[in-house]
């Protein structure tokens, strides 16, 4: 593992930092937004007074706070999409990778960051269950105690089972200043969640589940998209029931499906989805930034009193 200055001096000096995951920009957004999109969600983090650490392979080393000529090379060339159950793999064969959010969050947590924002998890896929695809993403914030800062699972999927199953692994799943699960292009899926309506109370969830009853695992926070940004459901969901058909009919599976369907959005949408998915993704930077600001601010308080 390898931490860029910035993020090292940041975690010894216990400031706050928040984790980016790197899939987003290589398989998620077509070049050269991605680039935008990583200039706008590492100024969000810092606006906000926070560092951030975009986390990604390099000749199998895992980058903690790549730097920008590293990440280009990565955005601009092919490079793998590594999972929790790929990270071990992808280290040993000296591979260039991004991290999804499962490898992500698992890297993250184990260097002391408590907090990352994405656009969207990963989660039950439509037809899950007969195919049983259903993101790591989900089993790897089951078992990691860390804040993930999402626009709720990618509309693409099955929400209503990505819920549940949210449910049944114990991750605590929150509402930003909204009573329901958002649904990533739109800000209501209709699925109730409890609401939160500041940074704060975000952070002393985290507090009490991890420090006080230690659950280690993961508090999801999800954020509605930027209203100007909002697509309309029917608009959305027409294009993913023709992205659906496509995939089925070139047979596309596995690690494949997201990016394809991502891409396909994109290209029937006039660009439109990317836009969104951009916006919103800043909008999740900002907001983890302020809730690692207020964790730290817990800690250190419980610290003293203790
Ligand atoms: N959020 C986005 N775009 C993305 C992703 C998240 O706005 O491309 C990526 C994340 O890396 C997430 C992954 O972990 O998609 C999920 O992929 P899969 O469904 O194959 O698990
Ligand atoms: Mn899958």
């Amino acid at each position: 593992m390898e931490f860029s200055e910035e993020v090292q001096v940041a975690l010894e000096k216990r400031e706050p930092v928040v984790a980016l995951e790197s899939t987003i920009f290589t398989h998620g957004l077509p070049y050269p937004k991605n680039l935008e999109a990583v200039h706008f969600m590492e100024s969000a983090v810092r606006k906000e007074g926070a560092v951030p650490a975009v986390i990604a392979l390099v000749e199998g080393k895992i980058k903690v706070g790549i730097s920008h000529p590293e990440l280009e090379e990565l955005l601009r060339k092919e490079c793998e999409k590594v999972q929790v159950s790929s990270l071990a793999l992808a280290v040993k064969k000296k591979a260039y990778g991004s991290t999804t959010v499962s490898a992500t969050i698992e890297i993250a947590n184990k260097v002391g960051i408590k907090v990352m924002a994405t656009g969207g998890i990963g989660g039950v896929h439509r037809g899950g269950e007969s195919t049983f695809d259903i993101s790591q993403d989900l089993t790897s914030l089951a078992r990691t105690p860390i804040c993930v800062v999402c626009s709720g699972a990618k509309a693409i999927l099955d929400l209503p089972r990505t819920l549940e199953l949210l449910e049944t692994l114990g991750i605590t799943v929150l509402g930003f200043r909204t009573p329901t699960f958002p649904a990533f292009y739109t800000s209501g899926s209709g699925l109730k969640v409890p609401l939160v309506s500041t940074p704060e109370d975000v952070a002393e969830i985290m507090h009490i589940n991890w420090e006080v009853l230690k659950i280690e695992k993961a508090v999801l926070v999800g954020n509605p998209p930027p209203e100007e940004k909002e697509l309309s459901e029917f608009y959305v969901e027409e294009l993913i029931r023709k992205a659906l058909q496509a995939a089925e009919k070139l047979k596309i599976s596995g690690k494949e499906l997201t990016p394809f369907l991502l891409s396909f959005l994109e290209k029937s949408s006039g660009g439109k989805t990317v836009e969104t998915n951009i916006a919103l993704a800043e909008s999740n930077a900002r907001l983890g930034a302020k809730i690692a600001r207020a964790f730290l601010k817990i800690k250190t308080e419980s610290g003293k009193k203790g």
